[in-house]
């Protein structure tokens, strides 16, 4: 599960119910703590997504930390994260969930996080907090959908570019709308280098993020991983896709090379789907949800990319390969 992959250990402890509430139901608390196991190499993030536990009630605890991340095959990068990898784990929730945030600053500097999936004072849950300060609050999530957390600390757009997000999804109550077989998470960020290629450790450069001349635009954190990693599917599989963009400043234009989306939820509000679409935009900041279906009389065995169709932004590692069934050539795509 993603959990093993991304070094997320799990724990399930029933509420101990006191003498004056004893009720006949059992609530769950499900612990996860970020950060706490080795990261794999290759590819550096995995996209496919676990079903949300049945737990109303979900903790996690977030450590903050500097950490050396690959952007590029080879370019290494001195980034901040959320449990030690960019973007950081996956948050997966239920409507209706209690979520419950423990942050922990083991970095060097002053930093913060903020849910884009919460209704909470910022100046409560999203203020910065100092090297090792501690900060706890908790929200129900009340909307469905794929939402971006990232830190919110001035300079936002410095604390953006180091590596400070992760997605959270929050599956609607009772489910989604469409079943599927597999399931995905895409996060679309851009860094902003100097140096950054194999000999040199990439430096942050802020003029460069000032003046939008990204050196590359990633998806999960590295250029081009999907494209050596391919995500794998089945002949006939409905995937579902959670495109969340980070930014910090550019718009991404999801796009499935050789396949039509069967929905989109631009708003990831499983009620109100767009059918049929090429190309929907996701801006930086945002997130929306994306279906479609490799079926063996339209797109079956195969190669397909997923870009962002801004093709500037796609030459700089914005593309992932998805492999359905076992076809005889992975490389060498136009794309
Ligand atoms: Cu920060």
């Amino acid at each position: 599960m993603q959990g093993k992959i991304l070094g997320i250990v799990v724990i399930a402890v029933a509420l101990a119910t006191t003498a004056a509430v004893r009720l006949s139901w059992s609530p769950e608390v499900q612990v996860t703590a970020f950060g706490s196991a080795t990261l794999p190499a290759s590819p550096t993030y995995r996209a496919e997504l676990a079903p949300a536990s049945g737990a109303a009630v979900k903790e996690f605890r977030i450590p903050i930390r500097d950490a050396t991340i690959e952007i590029a095959k080879g370019v290494t990068y001195t980034g901040w994260t959320f449990g030690g990898s960019a973007p950081g784990p996956v948050v997966r929730v239920r409507q209706g969930d209690l979520v419950r945030i423990r942050l922990v600053n083991e970095a060097s500097m002053p930093h913060s996080i903020d849910f884009h999936a919460a209704r909470i004072p910022m100046n409560k849950a999203f203020r910065t907090i100092l090297p090792k300060d501690s900060l706890a609050f908790e929200f129900t999530a009340r909307d469905p959908g794929a939402y971006l957390v990232h830190c919110g600390t001035p300079p936002v757009l410095l604390h953006l570019m180091q590596g400070m997000y992760l997605p959270i999804i929050v599956d609607p109550k009772g489910g989604w709308p469409v079943k599927v077989d597999k399931e995905f998470v895409i996060v679309q960020s851009e860094f902003y280098v100097q140096g950054g290629d194999s000999a040199l450790q990439g430096q942050a450069n802020w003029q460069r993020a000032l003046d939008r001349q990204a050196s590359y635009v990633v998806f999960n954190g590295r250029a081009f991983q999907y494209q050596e990693h391919p995500l794998k599917v089945d002949v006939g599989d409905r995937v579902r896709l959670f495109v969340v963009n980070a930014g910090p400043t550019f718009t991404s234009d999801f796009h499935i090379v050789g396949t039509v989306f069967d929905n989109v939820y631009p708003d990831g509000d499983p009620w109100h789907p767009l059918h049929s679409v090429q190309t929907w935009g996701v801006p930086a900041g945002g997130g929306a949800v994306f279906e479609t279906v490799f079926e063996q009389a339209a797109s079956g065995e195969g190669t397909y990319a997923f870009v962002t169709h801004a093709f500037a932004d796609a030459a700089k590692g914005a593309v992932g390969l998805i492999q359905v069934g076992s076809p005889q050539q992975v490389a060498g795509m136009g794309h």
